[in-house]
């Protein structure tokens, strides 16, 4: 559709889906692959929603070909999807396992023979279990492990991938992981979820200067992050904005730009005690190392107010916050009861370039859930994750247009998948999964994505 007044998207502008390994691969018992924090977190009572487990998942481990496929039948540019840390190193340390490797060799194959660019993630929260088992991220021995991990993939894959991202989200390992715990390995210490977001940005730092030295100049190194604009009602909040922003975003946007922890983060953490030891000399010029682009996975905003009492502990995902209460969304939900807020997106956006200019960004996930059936023709009809899809990418696209250096969109996600602790049940894919039959059916939303990707612009 090319009318005077549709919304362009710069040339090159990069457009794919994105993919975790343990969300959609499934065969978590076969060629050789040890067990990951998620195989003994979900097979857990209690812990996830409908008692599901990595098995089958979307079978992708079998079905990678039809996978590749369906990209291609999208016309997608890009495809992201992490490598499974224990299939690679069963125990996280020591033995390469080669099958588990070839595995990730077939899939390159495929997408290069569909003029597909993959985009690597070397860890999207697998961790081997014989890690956690160690003392986990927590632990300072796991981020030298998986920046021998990083290294060992990246030298491998060298000659067919040019795009690499260290970690997927590390608020969420350290802080869902160890902080609410309702995340693998499901611990609850505030003081181990610091220590483990350190311990994850170091990882990233010894991964980046590994990688660095072995990568050709074409490569591009970067980390993702989760960020989430923080948004208050009362004008009084102010103070309560400033301690969720420190620890949901500046907490590893700074360190990663090269300007340390936020010392009113330091701060308003310290009386949790000295975590801060875990921070040694020469740490954070790792965590430093110059990035190539970084990733943002954007889904809601967070909304807060200040708490009746100052120095009550709020509960929840943030370790140490006190003096803030949650609240709860407002406005449109997803299925998943997540706020839709495109605003929120673009200021967001406009923030990072301000803020933390000079390194180029691509949003490598965002996406919603909502339940989707399959009509009696066999088309799933979803209008609802169509709208939440044009009203993000309108919000890019809006960003782009303020000069904000945005160069790709991914969205989340291709398949139906594996939601963590949501089971089964929270469906993200702009293709549906029947996982009964394990037959894929690309939705009224897939379609629409295409289109968009194919014209590199938006219908007005
Ligand atoms: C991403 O994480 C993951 O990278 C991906 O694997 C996952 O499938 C996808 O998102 C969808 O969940 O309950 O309203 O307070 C997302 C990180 C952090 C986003 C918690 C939502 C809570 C929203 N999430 N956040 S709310």
């Amino acid at each position: 559709m090319t009318t005077g007044t549709a919304l362009r998207f710069p040339a090159g502008f990069l457009w794919g889906v994105a993919t975790s390994s343990f969300q959609i691969e499934g065969a978590t018992h076969e060629d050789g692959r040890g067990a990951s924090i998620w195989d003994t977190f979900s097979a857990t009572r209690g812990k996830v929603d409908g008692g599901g487990t990595g098995d089958p998942a979307c079978d992708h481990y079998h079905r990678y070909g039809e996978d590749v496929e369906l990209l291609a039948d999208l016309g997608l540019a890009a495809y992201r999807f992490s490598v499974a840390w224990p299939r690679v190193q069963p125990d996280g340390r020591g033995p390469v396992e080669r099958r588990g490797l070839d595995f990730y060799d077939r899939l390159l194959d495929r997408l290069l023979d569909k003029g597909i660019e993959p985009v690597a993630t070397l860890y999207h929260w697998d961790l081997p279990q014989a890690l956690e088992d160690a003392g986990g991220w927590p632990n300072r021995d796991t981020a030298h492990r998986f920046a021998e991990y990083a290294a060992l993939v990246h030298a491998r894959f060298a000659d067919r991938v040019r795009m690499w991202t260290t970690l997927n989200e590390p608020w969420c390992s350290a802080f869902l992981g160890y902080c609410s715990g309702i995340h693998a390995p499901g611990r609850q210490d505030p003081v181990a979820a610091l220590k483990a977001a350190h311990h994850l940005l170091l990882g990233h730092g010894l991964a980046m200067r590994a990688l660095r030295a072995q990568a050709p100049s074409d490569h591009q190194l970067s980390i993702v992050l989760n960020l989430s604009p923080v948004l208050a009602e009362d004008p009084s909040a102010g103070e309560a904005v400033r301690k969720v922003d420190g620890l949901q975003n500046r907490f590893f946007l700074d360190p990663v730009f090269g300007r340390g922890y936020p010392a009113d983060v330091l701060a308003d953490t310290a009386w949790l005690g000295d975590w801060q030891r875990v921070v040694a000399d020469g740490d954070l010029d790792l965590i430093a190392t110059p990035l190539d682009w970084y990733g943002i996975n954007y889904y809601s905003p967070v909304r807060v107010s200040l708490a009746d009492e100052p120095l009550a502990v709020t509960p929840g995902n943030l370790p140490g916050l006190r003096g803030v209460r949650m609240l709860e969304p407002r406005g449109q939900l997803t299925g998943f009861g997540w706020e839709q807020n495109a605003d929120a997106f673009h200021t967001l956006l406009r923030r990072l370039g301000r803020d933390y200019p000079g390194v180029p960004m691509i949003v490598t996930e965002n996406g919603s859930a909502f339940p989707d059936l399959i009509s009696p023709q066999g088309t799933v009809e979803d209008p609802e994750r169509s709208g939440y899809l044009v009203d993000h990418l309108r919000a890019v696209h809006r960003a782009v247009d303020a000069g904000v250096d945005v160069r790709g969109y991914l969205a989340w996600s291709l398949l139906d998948n594996f939601e963590w602790a949501a089971g089964y049940g929270q469906r993200f894919g702009l293709v549906h999964v029947d996982f009964e039959t394990q037959r894929r059916t690309i939705k009224d939303s897939g379609r629409l994505f295409a289109r968009i990707a194919a014209e590199n612009e938006l219908p007005v």
